[in-house]
């Protein structure tokens, strides 16, 4: 399918008071907050080279970023090809590699998601609202830019079907809101996906989930079999690699058009991948990116399951301006 785009492919701005600039200077002092972003997001071990990781925060020099500078050489989370895995430091939000995914809660490191509403009509296109507060019970506004936005939001139905990414724009007092559709009856799944300036801890990222509810007659699909390939919108997406628990693997997405790999991959937002996983049972959510440059025309990830089961993957890309999302069931052992 092709992605819902409210904020548009070009939108740079990001939508928050938070000013984007180049974010070539990221890099100078390690910082606790971007590696736990890495864990937060992870779970799942990733390695982005060259300062494209998950905590990479594409602030530059003109952002107001107060506390502990968005920074990491760790270059949100680097683990280098032939590097097994390690330990980190965990935090409340941020379980380890092997532990728990993000998103499972509706509050998480002091920071709870607030929706104005979660009942939606199925099939009509709503504003959703919501606030992110902190212990303070007052609306968070400071956001970090990571991968272009101060906020990515995934909605899924519960059956792991209807994926959408979304970038919802942020008001003055913090309310955020995001033109939506759920396009079906049923339960749905609303990852809010971000890192908060905090005063006192500095970055703190968190993946915070809500159930939203479109009534009506819920016909649930069941999750499709293991698969390597995907077709969607013309094109065919395979992949190669074998996530493990507790270690990280590479895989490599291959996008083909006609038979013929697809050579002008375009980054967006600041990669040429998005990765999203989701664990059947609980929707456990894993968001990891790739290298930052293609490995022989693929779109090189570096993971681990955060345990055994299966998991729907979807990974965003984007050809001639446009997103497209791929969809794969995996079974990890
Ligand atoms: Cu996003």
């Amino acid at each position: 399918m092709t992605q819902e785009q409210p904020a548009g492919v070009a939108d740079r701005t990001g939508g928050s008071g938070v000013p984007e600039t180049s974010g070539a200077e990221v890099s100078a002092v390690p910082d606790r907050g971007t590696v736990r972003l890495a864990l937060t997001l992870g779970g799942l071990v990733l390695a982005l080279l060259a300062g494209f990781g998950l905590g990479r925060l594409d602030t530059g020099s003109a952002a107001p970023v107060t506390g502990p500078l968005p920074s990491s050489t760790d270059g949100g989370h680097s683990h280098p090809p032939g590097m097994g895995p390690h330990e980190h430091p965990t935090g409340a939000a941020s379980p380890g590699p092997g532990g728990d995914p993000g998103g499972l809660a509706v509050s998480a490191a002091g920071y709870t998601l607030v929706p104005t509403g979660t009942s939606l009509t199925a099939g009509r296109r709503q504003d959703f609202r919501f606030q992110v507060r902190g212990a303070d019970r007052r609306a968070a506004t400071g956001f970090a830019l990571v991968h272009e936005k101060p906020l990515h939001m995934i909605v899924v139905r519960r059956d792991l079907t209807g994926y959408q990414h979304l970038h919802p724009t942020m008001a003055p007092d913090g309310t955020w809101s995001v033109p939506l559709t759920l396009p079906t009856p049923g339960v749905w799944r609303a990852y809010a996906d971000f890192t908060v300036l905090d005063a006192t801890a500095g970055q703190v990222p968190v993946t915070l989930g809500v159930d939203l509810v479109a009534a009506g007659a819920y016909a649930p699909q069941p999750l499709p079999p293991a698969a390597r390939e995907a077709t969607v919108d013309g094109f065919t997406v395979t992949y190669e690699g074998t996530p493990q628990v507790g270690a990280t693997q590479p895989l490599l997405f291959r996008v083909f058009s006609g038979g013929n790999p697809v050579s002008a991959l375009e980054p967006y937002l600041g990669a040429f991948g998005h990765l999203v996983a989701l664990r059947e049972g609980d929707l456990g959510y894993v968001h990891v990116h790739p290298e930052a440059e293609l490995a022989g025309g693929a779109v090189k990830f570096w993971l681990a399951a955060p345990s055994p089961g299966r998991y729907r993957l979807y990974l965003d890309f984007q050809v001639a301006g446009a997103v497209h999302t791929a969809e794969f069931t995996l079974t990890v052992a």
